[in-house]
């Protein structure tokens, strides 16, 4: 008996499980939480995870794992990771793997299914989830022995993060994950030892032409899209800017490279610049709608693309130069190159860069008045400015809404980098809960600021309690129209006030009282001069917050009444 027991104990010591190398495999990568919702196709996962130290954090909603696994990558700049379980719970998540997807945020979404043995035989919640996810993903497979559980996971991450970056998803059938192996005939990577290093070059000799054309230009701008942060290229793209004396627009997650205020940040006047620039360098953003698909760029411009994906430079519009790479290293190898010359330029470009702050200060003039509007219900423009306000260094911002976060997109500005976060070009409403549980729980020392669109917040909202439960404080704001305005506005306009309300309506809920049901703070807002006083308190409450201001549902936002988004 004694002999048998420690057989028993030699074999549990020298063999691992499937869920135990999944584990092992994400510590090796860095990862230390995992966004899930439980099922017993994946409960061997929550026992590796147990062993390894990785937190584990139980949410209401797959969708919410899977946004706050892309949350958590863009503000770690590392992968993030949500555990599905099989059927409905990684059809569920589906919406955070597409979001992802367009977003170019790293992640690794791990789905249970039904045991190979049962294999097409109706197991319970058996689904085809890699034909399902293939196509809004950068890999998407099924692991068949448990063998290859950790291998298939570090593999999984370096598709991932090749190129520009994006999700990975892996099934695990159920028999896989339990079974468990010799240690040996496991492959268990290692940290650093499976994956290259994501910094490329470029082509020196497109660098040096880059530098060149900067050097050259009269009327150059500058770009910084999203890959800028996703390379963590700040510095280098600050320095470039400075040295050389550029103007720099900055969207997504690019938001924030520069301070409001620094000479070379401009928001208003980018339509202007890129009709009168000679010189336009798109850094790490795609030419999609965003972008006017390339179309809104002056015909007479040297265009210059840079981004980590091949595919994506020269997509909808020609281009003069495509560098295909990391920003942080190229920026900062085409700011060495300019040293080359004896005379960079930047003196000669100070009354370019007065003529894009006069085209500035005339943007800003024209809405001054509805910034401080103190009209009832609510000007959307008055919220918007007291949050931006509000902001320090030290907030995230997060929106997530129609209308009211197309109104925001004007007027807030991150005080820092990587201090901005929207869905991307996907659009998704309810992204804006699961972004503040990865951000909060990620960067503990900063504040979390969101602000919903009330029928945004209604899609994810109950995962306010998984904020409350893991004591992840923030200052939430609800732009409350009673309605889901951006669609609204199209549809008066298309079919006439009669006609217009369809489909589009919503209850006038108190949304503070929801809050404060689940735990958290809460406060209505129908008084303008009382935003500022209730954030601050909703910022000393130390809870996860909703402060529900009453906005006006019959004025639009300028981006929702051209319709820009489908032009
Ligand atoms: C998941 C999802 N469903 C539907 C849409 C289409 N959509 C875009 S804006 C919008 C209205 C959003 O309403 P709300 O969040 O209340 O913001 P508002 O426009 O009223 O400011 C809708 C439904 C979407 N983008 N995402």
């Amino acid at each position: 008996m004694a002999d048998q027991r420690n057989e028993e104990h030699t074999s549990e010591a020298t063999t691992i499980s499937g869920g135990h190398l999944v584990a092992r495999a994400l510590k090796a990568e860095g990862i230390d939480v995992i966004f899930t919702l439980c099922g017993g196709h994946i409960i061997d996962i929550y026992d590796g995870c147990v062993d390894e130290g990785i937190d584990v954090i139980d949410v209401r909603h797959e969708q919410v794992a899977a946004h706050a696994a892309d949350g958590y990558a863009r503000i770690t700049g590392r992968p993030g990771c949500a555990v599905v379980t099989a059927g409905p719970g990684t059809t569920d998540a589906v919406t955070g793997i597409a979001n992802a997807y367009r977003a170019e945020s790293p992640m690794l979404v791990i789905g249970g299914q039904g045991a190979l043995s049962q294999h097409k035989m109706g197991s319970l919640q058996d689904l085809p989830h890699v034909d399902m996810i293939a196509p809004i993903s950068k890999f998407a497979a099924t692991v068949p022995h448990t063998e290859r559980v950790a291998d298939m996971v570090s593999m999984a991450f370096r598709e991932a993060l090749n190129g520009a970056p994006g999700p990975s998803f892996l099934e695990i059938p159920r028999d896989i994950l339990d079974a468990r192996v010799p240690v040996e005939r496991a492959r268990i990577p290692v940290a650093g030892r499976y994956r290259a290093s994501t910094r490329q070059a470029g082509d020196p000799a497109a660098i040096e032409r880059l530098a060149e054309l900067l050097v050259r230009s009269e009327k150059p701008s500058i770009l910084l899209g999203n890959q800028v942060w996703t390379t963590r290229a700040t510095q280098s793209a600050i320095d470039l800017v400075r040295a050389l004396n550029v103007p720099a627009y900055m969207n997504g997650a690019g938001r924030g490279t520069l301070p409001p205020g620094d000479p070379h940040h401009f928001q208003l006047s980018r339509r202007y610049a890129f009709t009168n620039s000679d010189l336009i360098v798109i850094v790490g953003t795609p030419f999609d709608f965003r972008m006017g698909y390339g179309r809104r760029l002056s015909p007479d411009a040297t265009v210059v693309q840079i981004d980590l994906s091949y595919a994506t430079v020269g997509k909808n519009r020609d281009i003069d130069l495509g560098i295909v790479g990391d920003a942080d290293v190229i920026l900062s190898s085409v700011l060495q190159a300019t040293s080359a010359f004896s005379d960079n330029g930047a003196q000669g470009r100070k009354a370019w860069l007065e003529e894009l702050r006069a085209q500035e200060r005339a943007a800003l003039d024209k809405r001054a008045a509805l910034l401080h509007s103190d009209a009832t219900p609510i000007h959307p423009y008055r919220l918007v400015h007291e949050i931006n306000e509000f902001l320090t260094e030290d907030s995230i911002y997060i929106g997530d809404g129609g209308d009211i976060v197309t109104f925001s997109g004007q007027v807030v500005q991150p005080k820092s980098p990587g201090h901005w976060m929207d869905p991307g070009p996907l659009g998704t409403l309810g992204v804006g809960v699961p972004f503040v549980m990865a951000a909060k729980y990620a960067r503990p020392d900063k504040e979390v600021v969101a602000l919903f669109g009330d029928g945004a917040f209604s899609l994810t909202g109950w995962d306010f309690e998984t904020l409350v439960r893991f004591n992840l404080p923030f200052v939430g704001v609800i732009g409350n129209n009673s309605s889901m305005n951006q669609i609204r506005y199209g549809q008066i306009a298309k079919y006439g006030e009669a006609r217009g309300n369809v489909g589009n309506t919503l209850g006038d809920v108190r949304y503070s009282e929801f809050a404060r049901m689940l735990g958290g703070y809460g406060e209505e807002v129908r008084d303008p001069a009382e935003i500022g006083p209730a954030l601050r308190r909703a910022r000393e409450s130390g809870k996860p917050s909703l402060i529900n201001v009453w906005i006006d549902p019959d004025v639009y936002a300028p981006g929702t009444r051209n319709q820009t988004m489908y032009k």
